[in-house]
This record gives C-alpha cells, sequence and structure tokens, in this order.
C-alpha cells in the first residue's frame, strides 16, 4: 500500500512540476495551486484517504505526503516569484527613462515690443516725474467724450466711432484721455500722470491703420504751467527717446480738449532730414499731438480754471515702434508671428 502512495505522489510531483514550468502567467500556477492543493485538490484528497489506511501505516503515509505538499507548495512558489520576477523585467524595460539624456530645451519668450516700448516710453516719463496711470477699456460717455469737451454732435465723435455697450451710455474708449479725467476727479492739484492702454477706433485696417492700437498720453496741470514746459517736456523726449541731435519742430493743429493745440514733428531718422520715401520726401515724421489743456476740460472735472493750467500730449505706441525699429505695417504687431516678434528683445 504505502509503496503504490509513493509511486502516485512522486508521479503526481512530477507531473505537477512539469506543468510549473509550462505556465508562463500568474493566473495559471494559481489554478494548478488550487487544482493541486486546494480543498478539494488531489493531493489534499490523499492527505484525506489517510484516514482510511491501517493504523499502522498512517504516519508513514502522512511523512509521504506531506513531504511532497511541502515540495510543491514549495515549487509553486519559486514559480510565482519567477513570474513576478519576469513581470517586473518587464515592466521596467517598457517603462525605462534614460536619465542621462540631454532635455529639451524649451524656448524663452521676449516682450512683444509694444510692451518693450512701452516700458521704455513709461522710463522717460518717470525721470520727468510723471506717475503712471491705468483705467477701463469700457467707457462711460462722460469720461470718454463730455468731460473732454466731446459734446454730442461734435464732429469728433464720429471720427472717434467705436462699440458702444448697454443702451450707448457705456462705449470701448477711444482714447485714454478718460484715464486723465479719472486721475483729476480722484485728486486735488497738481497733477503729473501718463496713461498707456488699449483703444478702439471703427478703422480699416490698412499699413497704418488698425481698429485696436494702444496710446500714451500725458498730463501736467498745476499752478503756472505754460507753453514752455510743454515744449521742454516733449522735445526732451524727443532727444531722450530717439536722440540728443533729433530736429523737432512744433505745427498748430486742433483738439476738442487742448487750446491751442499742435503737432510735433522730429527729424527723419532715415535721411536726417534730407527727405526719403519714407518722411515722403519732406525730411520729417509726426510724432504726437499735444496742448494746453482746454479751459473747459478743467471746469468739468471741478478745477479753477482761472488758477490752473496745464498741458497734455498723445501719442499711438505702434507708431512710436514703427518709427523707432522701422516696422513697416501696423498689422504685424497683431499677426503673432514669432519670427517677428523674436527681433525685438535679448536676442
Ligand atoms: C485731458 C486733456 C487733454 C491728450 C491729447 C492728442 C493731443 C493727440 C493723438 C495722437 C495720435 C491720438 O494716437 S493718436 O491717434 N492724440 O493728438 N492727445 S492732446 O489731451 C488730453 C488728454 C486728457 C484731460
Amino acid at each position: 500500500m504505502i509503496g503504490e502512495l509513493r509511486e502516485r505522489l512522486e508521479s503526481l510531483r512530477r507531473e505537477v512540476e512539469r506543468e510549473l514550468e509550462a505556465a508562463d502567467e500568474p493566473p495559471r500556477v494559481e489554478e494548478i495551486r488550487v487544482r493541486i492543493l486546494g480543498r478539494k485538490g488531489a493531493l489534499t484528497a490523499e492527505a484525506k484517504a489517510i484516514g482510511a489506511l491501517p493504523v499502522g501505516e498512517r504516519p508513514g503515509a502522512g511523512e509521504l505526503v506531506n513531504a511532497v505538499k511541502d515540495a510543491l507548495e514549495a515549487a509553486i512558489a519559486a514559480r510565482e516569484v519567477a513570474l513576478a520576477g519576469g513581470a517586473l523585467a518587464r515592466r521596467l524595460e517598457a517603462e525605462a527613462l534614460d536619465v542621462t539624456l540631454p532635455g529639451r530645451r524649451r524656448g524663452q519668450g521676449t516682450r512683444h515690443p509694444l510692451s518693450l516700448v512701452t516700458a521704455e516710453l513709461l522710463d522717460v516719463f518717470r525721470r520727468m516725474g510723471f506717475s503712471v496711470a491705468r483705467g477701463p477699456e469700457v467707457e462711460t460717455l462722460w469720461h470718454n467724450f463730455e468731460a473732454l469737451n466731446i459734446p454730442a454732435g461734435h464732429p469728433a465723435r464720429e471720427e472717434m466711432d467705436t462699440i458702444y455697450l448697454a443702451g450707448r451710455d457705456l462705449l470701448l474708449r477711444t482714447h485714454t484721455s478718460p484715464v486723465q479725467i479719472r486721475a483729476m476727479e480722484s485728486q486735488d492739484p497738481p497733477v503729473r500722470v501718463v496713461c498707456p492702454g488699449r483703444v478702439f477706433r471703427s478703422d480699416t485696417p490698412d499699413a497704418s491703420h488698425s481698429p485696436y492700437f494702444h496710446q500714451i498720453e500725458g498730463l501736467w496741470v498745476d499752478e503756472g504751467i505754460s507753453l514752455a514746459h510743454l515744449k521742454w517736456a516733449l522735445v526732451e523726449f524727443v532727444h531722450q527717446y530717439f536722440g540728443p541731435d533729433v530736429d523737432t519742430r512744433f505745427r498748430p493743429s486742433y483738439f476738442p480738449f487742448t487750446e491751442p493745440s499742435g503737432e510735433l514733428d522730429m527729424q527723419c531718422l532715415l535721411c536726417r532730414g534730407a527727405g526719403c520715401r519714407t518722411c515722403k520726401g519732406t525730411g520729417w515724421l509726426e510724432l504726437l499731438g499735444c496742448g494746453m489743456v482746454h479751459p473747459a476740460v478743467l471746469e468739468a472735472v471741478g478745477w479753477d480754471s482761472e488758477r490752473f493750467t496745464g498741458f497734455a500730449w498723445g501719442m499711438g505706441i505702434e507708431r512710436v515702434t514703427m518709427l523707432k525699429y522701422g516696422v513697416p505695417d501696423i498689422r504685424m504687431f497683431f499677426e503673432n508671428d514669432v519670427h517677428f516678434l523674436h527681433q525685438f528683445e535679448g536676442r
């Protein structure tokens, strides 16, 4: 009897070992374990059968069954470890990361030319004692037109047609002048501010027009401010920003919010006044508009126009950038072509 049992157990062990060898995935090993060592497993059945043997044979039979059970448990565990190791090795290989590879360089951006020039312009005026103010792009009719001596029906409203919101009481600002109105409303004189920002007009785009562009405007109001202060500040600005030898000239002009009004030309940077295509043969480039603040504007914010006087000016930031860097078309600022944008800073 014992001899038969030994043979059965040995052949079972060999067969299970062969099956384990062939099992190439953990679920296959588990299936073998259940089939042999589980509650209804083949080896479990052998163990249960020991009880039916003659008393004298039971210890020997028990030893044999236990020895095979130990051997198979060890073989199953070893196979499980081997398969897990293989799976881990495969995963490690698939997910391998070569940390010695050089990183991918992410190109650093540059400031937009309009941001760059705005910062340069603000620097010049800050050195002259101006502070910087910004305001909303959606404005009231009062701040954009009425306080600036542009009543309903004034032809300047048509020139600065824009998008009106909420029953025509709000609009996209057509200039940054309302920011100066807000500055005056929020403080007592004197005021010395520059106001950069985006403005909107119903212009059809071409090489020199865009329905959105940027302005920088300035205002200095105090007792005793005269045309001489205006002339000094603006000529000084041209010399600081474009060069100390650049010639300037003032021409009379008209704006509703200044009286008298003027325009400042500077010598053409390309031909130095000789006349070329850029200056249309005149030797001069139009740079900005300016004037003494109209008394009606001072009165609109409740300031005594007999006591206080001031000057103001305005210029297009795109225009200044085009003159300074030789940009031929205003639309280039808004096309987001990095080959264009990257030429201005840090390269
Ligand atoms: C207040 C009083 C006066 C601002 C001024 C101009 C002249 C001017 C244009 C230049 C080119 C606009 O971008 S542009 O089209 N601006 O010519 N702007 S005086 O005058 C003010 C502003 C605010 C309270």
